[in-house]
């Protein structure tokens, strides 16, 4: 979390590559890692809304060995709780009403975090609507908000700022139509002093630059690195 916050007081900007351990095999492991330390990526983020028990554990092991960035679990679920990675989002989805997803599986992870070395860094996640129905919506049971209801999501972050979280993480889905909208994301880093993370949807180099000239501390990319590892070159600069 330091090493965020430092960043952010740098005016450095983060890019963190996430990989779903349900659509990655271990095989393309190595070759993907190549790419990623080549790339401008500084984090790499590790989870997914629907993964198999062990598949965190066993990709995270593998990450390890071909990269020094950090590991981060942005998990859909307890089991992809590893003590592999070197930290956790504990995500709370201010967006919804759905208390398992606010606080129940936070207490269910408590027996897995008590003797973990992870650094577990609590984190407000909004889902925001994109276009499409989301894996995290059909998952969580809980709708997005609307793009058009910008007061009603800085009040989320807000709130989720007086929580004590140390992170807002503003999300359109893996995949989504409409990454969230610039206008979305200003307002939002006008309203909280916490990192700004932004994720969902981002395909290409000028909606990265998008969201990080309107405030976004960290970007999240997923769908466009896995569908096109070219994409690794056309950030480079
Ligand atoms: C999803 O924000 C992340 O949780 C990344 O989304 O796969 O669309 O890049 P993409």
């Amino acid at each position: 979390y330091q090493n965020i916050l430092d960043a952010v007081l740098n005016k450095k900007k983060l890019l963190a590559v996430l990989i779903d351990p349900d659509k990655f095999s271990i095989e393309n492991v190595s070759s993907f890692l190549l790419k990623v330390n080549a790339s401008i990526a500084t984090h790499i983020f590790v989870g997914g809304s629907i993964v198999n028990d062990d598949a965190t554990d066993i990709l995270v092991s593998e990450i390890k060995k071909h990269t020094s960035l950090p590991i981060v679990l942005f998990p859909g679920d307890v089991t992809q709780i590893t003590n592999q990675a070197d930290a956790l989002l504990f995500l709370s989805l201010l967006s919804g009403r759905n208390s398992e997803y606010l606080i129940g599986k936070h207490v269910a992870s408590v027996s897995k975090l008590r003797n973990s070395n992870l650094e577990v860094i609590s984190t407000g996640y909004i889902l925001i609507e994109n276009g499409k129905e989301t894996a995290v919506q059909r998952v969580t049971g809980t709708l997005p908000m609307s793009r058009n209801n910008i007061q009603g999501i800085v009040d989320t972050a807000k709130a989720g700022e007086l929580l004590g979280m140390k992170m807002i993480y503003l999300e359109a889905g893996s995949g989504a139509t409409h990454p969230v909208t610039p206008e979305i994301i200003y307002f939002v880093k006008q309203e909280v002093q916490i990192p700004l993370i932004v994720g969902g949807g981002i395909k290409s180099k000028q909606q990265l630059l998008d969201a990080y000239k309107s405030g976004a501390d960290m970007v999240v990319i997923g769908t466009a690195f896995e569908e096109n590892l070219l994409f690794f070159e056309a950030l480079k600069n």
